[in-house]
């Protein structure tokens, strides 16, 4: 028993190199192949100079000729991988070939062998909607057979499981007889479950037809997205008295150069800082902001998210109240008094001299919470030091002040 799994073993060698012979790496968007560097594809059976394409002969899956590869979605994985490189007259074996023709293309041809040859095609979408897929179909088979060439798109999430076909794509005959002119472009929107993936992966298929079949290259392919905005999940303000601290959460970013912090003051928008994004991400992303000291009140920020391109978009407003740091706040420059209440209260403010007689109310009443009152001390007064009292429902604040 022991000695059976030494040829086992020796072969493991050899598969994982054929393994090898191609570069499933998603590609990111926009994402384009012409087949015009003909120095790609050099060897048979070896895709590993095309990052993210892979021929497959597709063998076994179908059982019969004729069938509609609209219908033939099973996974395969490029159970054999394949191409026939470096191609200059038409190739009657089945399977997918390079053609270094006028204008190089890889083909493929159905057979008894190559049931279904496909191409397959390994993306990444992330950050974009709107997939689209565009290739030109081109008989390029001047012979005199006459195949009923059908072709099919399909594409799945992910690299396993079923394929989806994709319906608007299906071409019922891509070839015509004794010509290799003719030319089937096909465009068409990838459903919206394959947007903002790290890996999608489309195939595009022919099948077995009756009798011989045409070669048929797969040419011009391109596939696009458009980008998705940033999308902004989360953006408060919450303060510990003075300071103000800012928090977003963006969810993606697409071309994102960052964030100016905007700070309403007098009615208009002033930048506080710029905070630089993350360029393109289909990660959650956070970000913080602290402010500096602000005066009591309510203040109210927005974020301008600004893309490389300039474009810039608003978030929503919020806001937050900075409440006094103590109950009683009392600024006395010159002869103007400023005066801040935390808490709603009766107050009132008094200017004694020297000698501790009252010279002045300056006011007396009740205050709103986190109300300011700017008071002025009379003209009235002579030269010299005064005391100015604040007498609240919850605190006494004082302060001198000498008039000149
Ligand atoms: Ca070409
Ligand atoms: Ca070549
Ligand atoms: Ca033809
Ligand atoms: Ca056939």
């Amino acid at each position: 028993m022991r000695r059976s799994l030494l040829p086992a073993l020796l072969l493991l060698p050899f598969t994982l190199s054929a393994w090898r012979l191609f570069d499933q790496s998603a590609q990111t968007l926009p994402f384009s192949q012409n087949w015009s560097n003909t120095g790609l594809i050099t060897t048979d059976d070896n895709w590993s100079n095309v990052p993210g394409v892979i021929g497959c002969r597709g063998d076994g899956l179908t059982a019969a000729e004729n069938v509609d590869p609209q219908t033939v979605l099973t996974a395969d994985d490029c159970a054999v991988v394949d191409v026939g490189a470096n191609r200059t007259t038409n190739n009657t074996t089945g399977g997918v070939h390079e053609y270094e023709i006028t204008d190089p293309v890889v083909a493929f041809q159905g057979s008894g062998t190559a049931d279904a040859p496909y191409l397959l095609f390994t993306i990444n979408t992330t950050g974009r909607t709107g997939i689209n897929v565009s290739y030109n179909l081109r008989d390029i088979d001047a012979s005199a057979d006459d195949a009923v060439q059908q072709v099919a798109l399909h594409y799945r999430v992910g690299n396993t499981g079923n394929f989806t076909n994709v319906a608007a794509a299906y071409v019922a005959d891509a070839a015509t007889a004794n010509t290799a002119t003719q030319v089937t472009p096909v465009s068409v929107a990838l459903p919206s479950a394959a947007d903002d993936k790290a890996v999608v992966q489309f195939r595009i298929m022919t099948t077995n037809a009756t009798g011989n079949d045409e070669l048929v290259g797969v040419d011009d392919v391109t596939v696009t997205g458009t980008a998705l905005p940033v999308e902004l999940s989360m953006f408060t303000a919450t303060t510990d008295g003075a300071e103000t601290l800012l928090r977003w959460t963006t969810e993606s970013e697409t071309n994102n150069a960052g964030f100016a912090v905007e700070h309403e003051a007098g009615q208009k928008w002033r930048q506080l800082a710029f905070v630089a994004g993350r360029g393109t991400t289909a990660e959650r992303s956070t970000y913080s902001f602290r402010t500096d000291a602000l005066t009591p009140g309510i203040h109210r920020f927005r974020l301008r998210q600004v893309d490389f391109d300039g474009t810039a978009s608003y978030s929503p407003v919020v806001e937050v109240a900075v409440a006094l740091a103590r109950p009683l706040v009392l600024d006395v420059r010159g002869t103007t008094v400023q005066m801040s209440v935390r808490e709603a209260q009766a107050v009132r403010v008094e200017a004694f001299d020297v000698l501790g007689r009252r010279v002045a109310v300056l006011f007396a009443g009740a205050m709103g919470a986190g109300e300011t009152q700017t008071l002025r001390l009379g003209d009235g007064l002579t030269s010299g030091m005064y005391v100015v009292r604040v007498a609240g429902e919850r605190g006494v604040e004082s302060r001198t002040l000498t008039l000149r």
